[in-house]
């Protein structure tokens, strides 16, 4: 019997040990130092709150469960306060300091022996409990605790790339999370996760659907099902959008037509607008992929992008909506450059879009390669309000087997100044608004959820929602802040673990770029799935979907001239850029093949020639990952026994394709440089037609 019991004791604390992921960064595990436990306990004696707006309800009972989890003791929620001792939550529209602090920022200090969370509006406060948590798990004193924070971009957005028949365009984590066949009947309980995650972070908006948008979702069967999602995140701050498709006046309507300056259909828009409102009242507005990559649009009826976007604005204009109109819009011109065919298509359209609409720009001007330089399109819209697009979603990052931490990637993109009023104007000044005082800011982030339990496929894919969520709030924060409030809040709670695995992720990112795209090459992934190497895809239905469009290895060297002799695309950025970047001799290595064809003998700022330093770093990537499973390795006794497992299943397989990317590009650029490998480097033990193959295995699947 005693053996049984103990059995059963032994069976118990594994099954408490073993984390699935499915609470993300809430898992409020118990603080294991009773010291720092009892520290806490003279504030937290109760919450109160007075209302019962049902925010307020669901702040109170995150910071239960939370204070449940991390003290390990039920904190009693009042309506007033009736001693000292607790946490008081107060929407207050004339706090001493909310002058400095925006509706949904908020205040919490320590007062007359209480923490007080304060701020002008509910969401404020649910944002300010999740900090408070976030507090208490980063191991700060409560006794002075003083924190004011104001989101610096109004709307910050997931973007789910999520379509009606549960797929998930360039999803890496399963299926949809969206259960269309059972909404608006069955409420899945992950909405509730999803929708506390978020506003954990502070997300407050979110597109449901693929932007290769299909007009179903405007019928009355899915805003029913819209609708029904829309009441779940609307207590957690989240407003809900809807990617559209623009030919819906006729596929869905019965229009002749879809153009934007026929009255009818602008009438159709109208009246749609209206009749969404009916079922969600505060709806967040349109997002909108038109005349890309074979979606229609304005230019199918000789109208322009502002066309389009302004009669979506107008329809719009009863309403708090807003239309965000995607700049992601390319020709197949064999001898353009799609580097420069966003800004030449959307630049003379400066000025007449309608300020509801907000023109959304992917960091970089091709298409989230691993190291792009920022958007031309940044530094050149004085009269427009432009929205960023980071993707979350690691399509060309590695998807979910490659550890890449993107927030030294994000921040990359928005601490690069444009110069576009002179020195200081960042790219993050641009979006947030601040540099042109632009009415509304957005920065918008192409999810990477989907079924599986942890939600976003590899355990530190999660790493890259949190770092978005908390760059949109405020993208001063550090990525090594931002690594390590993820890591205590998910992973550890052991600083020495914590340094390790912050290590690990600061390094991984730049780890990734030296396998696949160093020295600012790009674009050279398998074709459609974009997974793995595939450099010499020469031929594709785009000239702009090749490989060799982008490399232009030839017999001389590497790399896209964009100077002038085969494009003048860096005559878009301002003078200061274009003198950063303009000549190879200064150019920094990160971006130098993105701007300059270089002679492979070409001596670099490295001491080496091109080819050479082109090797070494495709060889140093392979060696880093070997260095991130020793790590990893060494953390065995110390992370949850299955996310340690799953993490060193996942780094085995980025070494074996670190090694894949390695050998195709070092084997088939070597053909053009005809030079052999730097010493000490040996050769690849396979043939490039071996390497070929492997690719031809991954279409077959
Ligand atoms: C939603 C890339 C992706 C497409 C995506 C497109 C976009 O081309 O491969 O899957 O389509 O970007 O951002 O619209």
């Amino acid at each position: 019997m005693t053996r049984y019991f103990f059995l059963f004791l032994l069976l118990l604390s594994t099954a408490a040990l073993a984390d699935d992921g499915s609470r993300l960064w809430l898992n409020y595990d118990l603080i294991k130092d009773a010291k720092q436990r009892e520290s806490y306990a003279p504030f937290t004696k109760f919450i109160a709150v007075s209302s019962d707006n049902q925010t307020l309800k669901i702040a109170t009972e995150e910071l239960q469960t939370g204070l449940q989890g991390l003290l390990g003791k039920k904190v009693t929620i009042l309506k007033t306060a009736t001693s000292t001792g607790g946490i008081l939550l107060n929407v207050n529209q004339n706090a001493p300091s909310s002058a400095n602090i925006s509706n949904e920022g908020y205040e919490i200090y320590a007062e007359k022996g209480n923490i007080v969370i304060s701020s002008k509006s509910e969401t404020g406060v649910l944002y300010g409990a999740f900090e408070l948590l976030r507090a208490i798990q980063m191991g700060k004193s409560l006794a002075k605790l003083s924190i004011t924070s104001s989101p610096k971009v109004k709307i910050r957005m997931l973007n789910h790339w999520d379509n009606a028949n549960g797929t998930v365009e360039r999803g890496y984590a399963g299926s949809s999370m969206w259960k269309w066949n059972e909404l608006p009947h069955r409420i899945d309980p992950r909405y509730v996760m999803y929708a506390r995650a978020n506003a954990s972070i502070g997300i407050n908006a979110t597109s449901i659907n693929n932007v290769n948008a299909s007009s179903r979702f405007l019928t009355a069967e899915y805003l029913e099902k819209i609708k029904a999602v829309a009441d779940v995140l609307r207590p957690y701050g989240i407003k809900v959008f809807i990617s559209v498709n623009f030919r819906s006046p006729r596929t869905l309507g019965g229009l002749k037509t879809s153009d934007p300056l026929d009255p009818e259909v602008r009438k159709w828009w109208n009246d749609k607008t209206k009749e969404i409102h009916q079922y969600i009242p505060d709806f967040g507005g349109y997002l909108v992929k038109a005349n890309s990559e074979g979606e229609p649009g304005p230019q199918d009826y000789g109208r322009t992008h502002a066309d389009g976007a302004n009669m979506l604005a107008e329809a719009m204009r009863p309403f708090s909506g807003i239309v965000i109109w995607r700049a992601f819009v390319y020709n197949a011109d064999p001898n353009g450059d799609r580097f420069k065919e966003g800004y030449a298509q959307f630049k003379p359209l400066d000025g007449t879009f309608d300020p509801k609409v907000i023109v959304q720009v992917k960091n970089g001007p091709i298409d989230f390669m691993p190291r792009e330089p920022f958007h031309p399109m940044f530094g050149a819209f004085p009269k427009t309000t432009l929205g960023m697009e980071f993707q979350i979603t690691q399509e060309y990052l590695g998807q979910s087997t490659h550890l890449t931490y993107l927030a030294p990637m994000f921040k990359e993109c928005l601490d690069t100044d444009t110069y576009a009023k002179g020195q200081g104007s960042t790219v993050a000044k641009v979006i947030d608004g601040s540099l042109y005082n632009a009415q509304y800011s957005l920065m918008a982030g192409v999810a990477n959820t989907g079924s599986d339990v942890n939600w976003c496929g590899h355990p530190f894919n999660q790493s890259n929602w949190y770092a978005f969520g908390r760059l949109a709030w405020d993208h001063t924060l550090s990525s090594e802040q931002i690594a390590s409030e993820w890591i205590r809040m998910t992973l550890t709670q052991t600083k020495q673990t914590e340094q390790k695995i912050s290590d690990m992720m600061l390094k991984s990112h730049p780890i990734y770029v030296s396998y696949t795209y160093p020295l600012g090459t790009s674009h050279m992934m398998g074709e459609s799935h974009h997974y793995g190497p595939e450099p010499w895809l020469a031929k594709s239905a785009r000239p702009d979907w090749t490989s060799v469009y982008y490399h232009r290895a030839d017999s001389i060297g590497l790399g896209f001239d964009r100077t002038g002799k085969l494009s003048n695309a860096l005559q878009l950025y301002s003078p200061e850029v274009q003198q950063k970047w303009g000549n190879p001799e200064q150019c920094p290595l990160d971006y130098l093949l993105w701007f300059h064809h270089v002679p492979w003998s070409k001596k670099l700022s490295t001491g080496r020639s091109l080819w050479d330093e082109l090797c070494v770093r495709y060889y140093d990537g392979p060696v880093q990952v070997g260095n991130l499973q020793k790590t990893w390795e060494s953390l065995k006794a110390n992370v949850d026994p299955e996310i340690f497992e799953n993490v060193k299943g996942r780094l085995k397989i980025q070494e074996k394709e670190a090694l894949w990317w390695r050998d195709a590009c070092v084997l088939y650029f070597g053909e053009y440089s005809k030079m052999p490998l730097p010493k000490p480097l040996t050769p690849p033990q396979r043939t490039l037609n071996e390497v070929k193959k492997l690719v031809e295995i991954y279409h077959l699947r």
